[in-house]
């Protein structure tokens, strides 16, 4: 029987890697460096600064930045990032994620958000989902990103539940790694590629049944 649900935020609970991918291409194209769509599916579910590196290292520029100007370097991006989040509504909520989070808070199923990104508390302001989750993971206060179950394992702890007692929502192979690495229930949230290890794999969440979940 489970006792929560933990959602992963870009691609789960909105769509905000295009605007990653836009804010990083622009910075990596002042570097030399081109990126495409393909090679920012490897940026999903990723920290801010593993980005910057994986980016550096696929422009062969790996060495040639020091701590300091990687760390400008990361804020430029965010701060380019952030402008783009203006704009968004509830509008760019998923579809089927706002009928599923309903559903599940009508069963007082607590929901926590366990996101990558240290912009998760305005993202959720902006699509006005924030007041519905119990709690939101600070990223900034973890050790290890994903796919280390850490942040998965602090998302259960939060509503006082063990990580085998909740339901985990990602659209990365890391993100379903970390989930599976700690013993929580995993759903798969496919949009472009085929997430392995998933226990269950959806296009849009509300293909799936509250109750059913539960019994999981
Ligand atoms: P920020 P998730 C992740 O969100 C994004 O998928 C990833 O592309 C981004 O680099 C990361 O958040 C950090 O975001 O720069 O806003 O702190 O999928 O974990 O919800
Ligand atoms: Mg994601």
């Amino acid at each position: 029987m489970k006792k929560g649900f933990v959602f992963d935020l870009d691609g789960v609970i909105t769509d905000t890697a295009n605007l990653h991918y836009i804010a990083w291409k622009d910075l990596a194209e002042i570097l030399g460096i081109e990126i495409d769509l393909d090679f920012n599916e490897q940026l999903k579910g990723v920290d801010r600064m593993t980005s910057l590196e994986k980016i550096l290292t696929y422009g062969g520029k790996e060495k040639d930045f020091s701590v300091a100007q990687k760390e400008t370097l990361a804020e430029e991006k965010n701060k380019h990032y952030v402008e783009l989040l203006q704009d968004l509504t509830p509008k760019n909520l998923l579809p089927g994620f706002k009928e599923f989070l309903d559903a599940a808070r009508a069963r007082q199923v607590p929901c926590v958000v366990a996101s990558a990104s240290k912009n998760a508390p305005f993202i959720l302001q902006k699509l006005e989902v924030f007041d519905e989750f119990t709690a939101i993971v600070d990223p900034a206060s973890l050790t290890k990103g994903k796919p280390d179950p850490e942040i998965f394992i602090r998302a259960a702890q939060s509503i006082d539940i063990t990580p085998e007692e909740a339901v985990g929502f990602e659209d990365a192979q890391a993100g379903i790694e970390g989930i599976k690495a700690c013993g929580m229930f995993a759903v798969g949230v496919e949009t472009t590629q085929p997430l392995e290890q998933a226990d269950l794999r959806v296009k849009q969440l509300n293909e799936l049944s509250v109750d059913e979940l539960l019994q999981k």
